[in-house]
């Protein structure tokens, strides 16, 4: 089943049918004890609706931080490499694609992120800026992952690159990250086999596509979140993004009016225009 937070407060969409939910705050909600439980009950106790289409639909965050795992691709492994090569910061990259310990670093709050159908941004001071596509984790207050939704991290990778010191401002400003369309309720593992596709559009044609799999994903989602859970406390939950596995060519920089596609089967699309900022 999937979960929608809307302008009309929560919707659960199950095999084509869509059911209101009532009174509940969203953080109440997704920090629910048996959350798939208890969206169960409503489907089971309730009435489909036939309102959704008017609901508009916004990003699923209320009070949770947004973290991101990095390097966890090869791809990824390699276009930092390459980026931060003149920087002496290539090493740093190879090395923890094999550590033991994951890089995560802090993403976004909810004022950060944008909705599907709203807006990204592009930094007013950056010059070589990309989305990152990513398979995004809902876990729990109790570490448990709850859900999935689709994820963008979108990067400066000029500034990144510049040094990997200056990696929260390559990462962190005003709708950097965006998430949805919904959550996707299962804490089931996804199958390593499904795709994570990206399709950017520029002036009605495509100008960049690309695509991977779980099964280029390095690490487990339970080893990212076990990590992240260390000495480390989310009375809300928590996303937790998985890393890129797609990294458009090093001569691709996004435009202001581009639109990006994010597609993963089992929840749906993400799409956003971009804006530059400022
Ligand atoms: O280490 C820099 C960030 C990497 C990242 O965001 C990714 O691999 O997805
Ligand atoms: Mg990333």
């Amino acid at each position: 089943m999937k979960l929608y937070r809307t302008q009309h407060g929560p919707y659960i969409e199950q095999e084509g049918s869509y059911y209101h939910v009532s009174s509940d705050s969203w953080d109440a909600l997704v920090t629910h004890d048996n959350l798939q439980g208890y969206l169960a009950s409503i489907i089971d106790n309730g009435e489909a609706v036939s309102d959704f289409a008017s609901a508009h639909i916004q990003a699923p965050i209320g009070n949770q931080e947004v973290w991101a795992a990095g390097v966890t691709y090869y791809r990824s492994r390699s276009a930092r490499m390459e980026e931060s090569k003149s920087a002496g910061g290539g090493d740093f990259y190879d090395r923890v694609y094999s550590a033991e310990r994951p890089e995560l670093f802090f993403k976004a709050t909810a004022s950060r992120v944008a909705g599907p159908g709203s807006y990204v941004r592009i930094r007013s001071d950056a010059k070589w800026s990309v989305p990152e596509p990513e398979l995004t984790l809902l876990v729990n207050p109790r570490g448990q992952i709850v859900g999935y939704t689709i994820g963008n991290d979108m990067s400066s990778r000029d500034i990144e690159g510049e040094n990997p010191l200056y990696l929260p401002q390559a990462k962190v400003y005003n709708r950097s990250c965006a998430l949805g369309p919904c959550i996707l309720i299962s804490g089931e593992v996804l199958s390593v086999t499904t795709p994570i596709r990206i399709e950017i559009e520029r002036d009605g044609r495509i100008e960049f596509s690309g695509a991977t799999t779980l099964a280029e994903l390095k690490r487990k989602p339970a080893t990212l979140v076990e990590y992240l859970f260390r000495d480390n406390s989310f009375p809300f939950g928590t996303f937790l993004m998985t890393g890129t596995g797609i990294v458009p060519p090093d001569s691709f920089t996004l435009a202001s009016r581009d639109r990006i596609r994010i597609t993963i089967d089992p929840i749906g699309t993400l799409e956003n225009e971009v804006a530059q900022a400022g």
